[in-house]
């Protein structure tokens, strides 16, 4: 192996990112990125919806803080607006739950007052922050966090609800139907019920009230490949194979061969695809094919679909300091969040609508959230189809029969095939052990002479950030910070500078 070594990145998102600056900033000078796709960014994708700019991929800085490296470079780049910098944004601490206006809408078309909901809203919450007790423990009598939501808020709103009216009593428990499908959005997942207790508790989050970009998300993209040495990327060069362990096959040991059948030889490979790619083609993607243990890591950790629907209005429907907008099924006190017929009724799992802000930036624009099966079947519906469903929906919640979306742009991340999903979450039986086992470097045994071959970094592989764009940005530092300790161990004064 060389002191210069050759490496390898599989991906160009910005974990894949964060590793080419890393090696490049420490001295590396043999890095390319291989990526499938004709961009960089892969999740972080910024799109239009006429004159205005949506997400696609990622919306938020999750957590912006000093602790949070994303909302650091943002700042330091000037990519954020200046509420977000303040102190005072900085030190919120909202647990990922902003403290939004709402406005409720119910099925057969009435608008409800947000005193009359808000207790199935302190119940939800309140049990959702219960879950932390659930942190480091190996057995729960809970099967999932579905499991314990459900069981509870049965059992607390017996007793705490017991002198409101029936119908009240139902409209509330149709409301956690409503904030359980939020839930599955926030976690990318199709049913809390699909989520592990204790897995749940590992994800950390950061202080600071979540922040936008106003120029979109890539611009964050485009500064950090902007530093980059030109030529480091090539582009639509899919990976097919990864062939490790080449005992005996001269000076380098691993071989990258792509969908063109070029063979690129490298010393180090740093594998970012994600899990959602890796679930459907570990098998074809390494040879020889991953240890067990690491494939039933990849197998126990969830990895699920959350998509957007953004639609634009001439005119507002909600109220003017209206920031989020939720839709209560009637019929749905039994506290559900999957729907029974999917092609039938997909469009009851999107729980509502976030208002892009500010008005003079977005018009007058909405997105909504649609997570699971339902949000993949909407993938293969026409645009047409999706609009008509979208209108028919409101139309109903808000009793006016005339409303018409403008324009509708929705987001289609289970069939793309890079991706297969939308971000990971802790599947049932999931352990942090899952989590080491996904970041752990191959050989698993560090021989002598081929250490580090294929290295791991990307969302998923980080043990409380997982989920996020900072996760998969810290998990890219990581995996080169090893590459870095490995060769300054070796040989302190290089390559490093
Ligand atoms: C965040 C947010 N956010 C919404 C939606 C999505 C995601 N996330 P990449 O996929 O980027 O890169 C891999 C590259 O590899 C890619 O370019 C591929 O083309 C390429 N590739 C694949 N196969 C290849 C091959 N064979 N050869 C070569 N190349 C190949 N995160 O912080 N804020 O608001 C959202 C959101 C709709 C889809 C998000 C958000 C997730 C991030 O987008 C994502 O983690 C990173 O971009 C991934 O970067 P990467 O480099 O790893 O992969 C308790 C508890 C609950 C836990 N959840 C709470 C937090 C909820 C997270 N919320 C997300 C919500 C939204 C709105």
């Amino acid at each position: 192996m060389s002191s210069d070594p050759k490496i390898v990145i599989v991906g160009c998102g910005i974990s894949g990112i964060a590793a080419a600056h890393r090696l490049v900033k420490a001295g590396f000078h043999h890095v390319r990125i291989l990526e499938a796709t004709a961009r960089s960014g892969g999740r972080i994708k910024t799109g239009r919806l006429g004159n205005n700019t949506t997400e696609i991929g990622a919306s938020y800085i999750h957590g912006p803080s000093e602790g949070n490296p994303v909302f650091c470079l943002a700042r330091d780049y000037g990519l954020l607006d200046p509420e977000a910098l303040t102190p005072e944004n900085q030190a919120m601490d909202v647990d990922e739950r902003p403290p939004w206006e709402p406005n409720w809408f119910s099925s057969s078309g009435e608008r409800l007052s947000a005193e009359h909901v808000n207790p199935a809203l302190e119940l939800f919450y309140e049990l959702v922050d219960d879950t932390s007790q659930f942190k480091n423990q190996e057995e729960t009598q809970w099967a999932s966090v579905g499991h314990f939501l459900r069981s509870e808020a049965r059992q607390r709103a017996a007793e705490r609800w017991r002198d409101k009216e029936e119908a009240t009593r139902e409209l509330l428990l149709c409301a956690i139907s409503t904030m359980l499908k939020v839930e599955c959005c926030s976690s990318a997942t199709h049913s809390m019920d699909e989520i592990d207790l204790g897995g749940f508790c590992m994800y950390k989050s950061l202080s600071g009230l979540d922040c936008t970009f106003p120029s979109g998300y890539e611009g964050l993209i485009k500064k950090l490949m902007s530093e980059l040495p030109g030529g480091l990327v090539t582009y639509s060069r899919p990976v097919r194979c990864v062939h490790w362990n080449n005992t005996g096959s001269g000076v380098n040991t691993v071989t990258v061969e792509c969908d063109d059948g070029e063979r690129i030889t490298a010393d180090h490979v740093i594998v970012t695809v994600p899990l959602g790619y890796l679930k459907k083609h570990h098998s074809t993607l390494f040879h020889p094919p991953l240890p067990l243990h690491k494939l039933h890591s990849v197998q126990r950790l969830g990895f699920g679909t959350n998509n957007k629907i953004y639609v634009e209005f001439d005119s507002p429907w909600w109220d003017q300091d209206c920031e989020v907008i939720y839709f209560v099924w009637e019929d749905e006190d039994a506290m559900v969040d999957q729907v029974p017929d999917v092609q039938g009724s997909w469009i009851k799992k999107l729980f509502g609508f976030t208002v892009l802000k500010p008005t003079e930036r977005y018009g007058h624009a909405l997105c909504g959230w649609i997570a699971g099966h339902e949000s993949e079947y909407m993938e293969t519906l026409s645009e047409q189809e999706v609009t008509h469903a979208i209108t028919q929906l409101i139309r109903r919640f808000t009793g006016n029969p005339i409303i018409t979306p403008r324009r509708v742009l929705r987001s289609q991340w289970f069939h793309d095939p890079w991706t297969c999903g939308s971000y990971s979450y802790p599947g049932k039986g999931c352990s942090v052990q899952d989590l080491e086992n996904m970041m752990e470097p191959l050989p698993v045994k560090e021989s002598q002479s081929q250490p580090l071959q294929v290295l791991f970094a990307g969302e998923a592989t980080h043990p409380y950030y997982y989920s996020t764009v900072h996760g998969a940005f810290l998990s890219g530092c990581r995996e080169a910070d090893r590459l870095i300790s490995h060769y300054s161990s070796i040989s302190p004064s290089q390559p490093a500078k």
